[in-house]
Protein backbone atom coordinates (compact mmCIF):
# COMPACT_ATOMS: atom_id res chain seq x y z
CA UNK A 1 0.00 0.00 0.00
CA UNK A 2 1.43 3.32 -1.01
CA UNK A 3 1.99 5.49 2.28
CA UNK A 4 2.53 8.71 0.27
CA UNK A 5 5.66 9.59 2.43
CA UNK A 6 9.12 9.69 1.39
CA UNK A 7 12.58 10.48 3.21
CA UNK A 8 15.22 13.18 1.76
CA UNK A 9 18.79 14.09 2.92
CA UNK A 10 20.21 17.41 1.84
CA UNK A 11 23.64 16.27 1.67
CA UNK A 12 26.70 17.69 2.90
CA UNK A 13 27.79 19.41 -0.50
CA UNK A 14 24.33 21.16 -0.99
CA UNK A 15 24.82 22.28 2.98
CA UNK A 16 28.44 23.36 2.37
CA UNK A 17 27.41 25.37 -0.46
CA UNK A 18 24.63 27.01 1.20
CA UNK A 19 21.43 25.43 -0.56
CA UNK A 20 19.69 24.40 2.46
CA UNK A 21 16.91 27.67 1.96
CA UNK A 22 16.58 27.21 -2.00
CA UNK A 23 16.02 22.88 -2.20
CA UNK A 24 13.16 23.26 1.30
CA UNK A 25 11.54 25.89 -0.93
CA UNK A 26 11.45 23.43 -4.25
CA UNK A 27 10.02 21.13 -2.30
CA UNK A 28 7.28 22.86 -0.52
CA UNK A 29 6.36 24.73 -3.48
CA UNK A 30 6.23 21.23 -5.29
CA UNK A 31 3.31 20.65 -2.69
CA UNK A 32 5.42 18.37 -0.10
CA UNK A 33 4.71 18.78 3.32
CA UNK A 34 7.31 18.18 5.67
CA UNK A 35 6.11 16.09 8.70
CA UNK A 36 9.97 15.78 10.13
CA UNK A 37 13.05 17.29 9.75
CA UNK A 38 16.37 18.11 11.77
CA UNK A 39 20.15 19.10 11.03
CA UNK A 40 22.51 16.68 11.80
CA UNK A 41 25.62 14.90 10.75
CA UNK A 42 26.00 11.20 10.18
CA UNK A 43 28.43 8.63 11.60
CA UNK A 44 30.49 6.68 9.31
CA UNK A 45 29.08 3.85 11.01
CA UNK A 46 25.79 5.58 10.22
CA UNK A 47 26.56 6.27 6.85
CA UNK A 48 27.72 2.33 6.35
CA UNK A 49 23.90 1.32 7.43
CA UNK A 50 22.08 3.66 5.83
CA UNK A 51 23.80 2.95 2.21
CA UNK A 52 24.52 -0.93 3.04
CA UNK A 53 23.08 -1.93 -0.24
CA UNK A 54 26.05 -0.04 -1.67
CA UNK A 55 28.71 -1.66 -0.10
CA UNK A 56 30.16 -3.65 -2.47
CA UNK A 57 29.92 -0.85 -5.22
CA UNK A 58 33.39 0.67 -6.10
CA UNK A 59 32.30 3.98 -4.94
CA UNK A 60 31.14 3.06 -0.85
CA UNK A 61 34.53 4.25 0.50
CA UNK A 62 33.88 7.74 -1.42
CA UNK A 63 30.09 7.76 -0.59
CA UNK A 64 30.63 6.91 3.50
CA UNK A 65 33.79 9.60 3.23
CA UNK A 66 31.06 12.41 1.35
CA UNK A 67 28.49 11.76 3.20
CA UNK A 68 30.14 12.13 7.13
CA UNK A 69 31.91 15.15 6.19
CA UNK A 70 29.76 17.67 7.59
CA UNK A 71 25.96 18.17 8.18
CA UNK A 72 22.73 17.07 6.47
CA UNK A 73 18.87 17.93 6.52
CA UNK A 74 16.99 14.74 7.22
CA UNK A 75 13.18 15.43 6.48
CA UNK A 76 10.15 13.15 5.83
CA UNK A 77 7.99 14.39 3.08
CA UNK A 78 4.45 13.50 2.53
CA UNK A 79 1.87 14.06 -0.63
CA UNK A 80 -0.16 11.89 -2.73
CA UNK A 81 2.37 9.61 -4.58
CA UNK A 82 5.61 10.98 -2.87
CA UNK A 83 8.12 8.74 -3.60
CA UNK A 84 7.52 8.60 -7.38
CA UNK A 85 6.97 12.39 -7.55
CA UNK A 86 10.00 13.43 -5.50
CA UNK A 87 12.30 11.49 -7.81
CA UNK A 88 11.27 13.24 -10.63
CA UNK A 89 11.87 16.47 -8.42
CA UNK A 90 15.14 15.41 -7.77
CA UNK A 91 16.33 14.17 -11.13
CA UNK A 92 18.55 11.69 -12.34
CA UNK A 93 21.47 10.14 -10.00
CA UNK A 94 24.16 12.06 -13.03
CA UNK A 95 23.32 15.69 -12.60
CA UNK A 96 24.61 15.88 -15.92
CA UNK A 97 21.66 13.88 -17.20
CA UNK A 98 19.15 15.50 -14.56
CA UNK A 99 16.00 16.81 -16.09
CA UNK A 100 16.14 21.04 -16.38
CA UNK A 101 14.96 22.60 -13.08
CA UNK A 102 15.16 19.56 -10.66
CA UNK A 103 17.29 19.90 -7.69
CA UNK A 104 20.09 17.94 -9.10
CA UNK A 105 20.19 19.83 -12.16
CA UNK A 106 19.99 22.83 -10.08
CA UNK A 107 22.15 22.47 -6.64
CA UNK A 108 24.34 19.47 -7.34
CA UNK A 109 28.11 19.00 -8.57
CA UNK A 110 28.66 15.53 -9.52
CA UNK A 111 27.77 12.08 -9.66
CA UNK A 112 28.70 11.70 -5.80
CA UNK A 113 27.81 14.38 -5.01
CA UNK A 114 24.69 15.28 -5.71
CA UNK A 115 22.70 17.41 -3.54
CA UNK A 116 20.23 15.50 -2.49
CA UNK A 117 18.52 12.01 -1.16
CA UNK A 118 15.01 10.57 -2.17
CA UNK A 119 14.11 7.42 -1.43
CA UNK A 120 13.44 5.15 -4.21
CA UNK A 121 10.48 2.49 -2.60
CA UNK A 122 7.66 3.02 -0.37
CA UNK A 123 9.44 0.56 1.67
CA UNK A 124 12.57 1.83 1.79
CA UNK A 125 11.08 5.54 2.13
CA UNK A 126 9.72 3.42 5.90
CA UNK A 127 13.06 2.20 6.82
CA UNK A 128 14.91 5.62 6.13
CA UNK A 129 12.70 7.30 8.05
CA UNK A 130 12.62 5.04 10.74
CA UNK A 131 16.41 5.17 10.86
CA UNK A 132 16.58 8.71 11.99
CA UNK A 133 13.76 9.74 13.30
CA UNK A 134 11.80 8.36 16.70
CA UNK A 135 7.50 8.45 16.76
CA UNK A 136 7.25 11.48 18.46
CA UNK A 137 9.42 13.54 16.02
CA UNK A 138 7.18 12.90 13.11
CA UNK A 139 4.10 14.82 13.07
P1 LIG B 1 20.02 7.72 -6.13
O1 LIG B 1 20.54 8.58 -5.01
O2 LIG B 1 19.69 8.50 -7.36
O3 LIG B 1 18.93 6.78 -5.70
P2 LIG B 1 21.80 5.43 -5.99
O4 LIG B 1 20.89 4.87 -4.94
O5 LIG B 1 22.16 4.59 -7.16
O6 LIG B 1 21.24 6.81 -6.56
O7 LIG B 1 23.16 5.88 -5.29
C1 LIG B 1 23.21 6.33 -3.99
C2 LIG B 1 24.27 7.40 -3.87
O8 LIG B 1 25.54 6.83 -4.17
C3 LIG B 1 24.10 8.54 -4.87
N1 LIG B 1 23.16 9.54 -4.44
C4 LIG B 1 25.51 9.05 -4.99
O9 LIG B 1 25.84 9.94 -3.93
C5 LIG B 1 26.34 7.77 -4.87
N2 LIG B 1 26.68 7.23 -6.18
C6 LIG B 1 25.88 6.54 -7.01
N3 LIG B 1 26.53 6.19 -8.14
C7 LIG B 1 27.78 6.68 -7.99
C8 LIG B 1 28.95 6.64 -8.82
N4 LIG B 1 28.95 6.04 -10.01
N5 LIG B 1 30.07 7.25 -8.36
C9 LIG B 1 30.09 7.85 -7.14
N6 LIG B 1 29.02 7.90 -6.32
C10 LIG B 1 27.89 7.34 -6.74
Amino acid sequence: MATNRTFTMIKPDAVENGHIGAILEKITAAGFKIVAMKYTQLSRRDAEEFYAIHSERPFFGELVEFMTRGPIVAAILEKDNAVEDFRALIGATNPEEAAEGTIRKLFATSIGENAVHGSDSDENAAIEGAFHFSGREVF
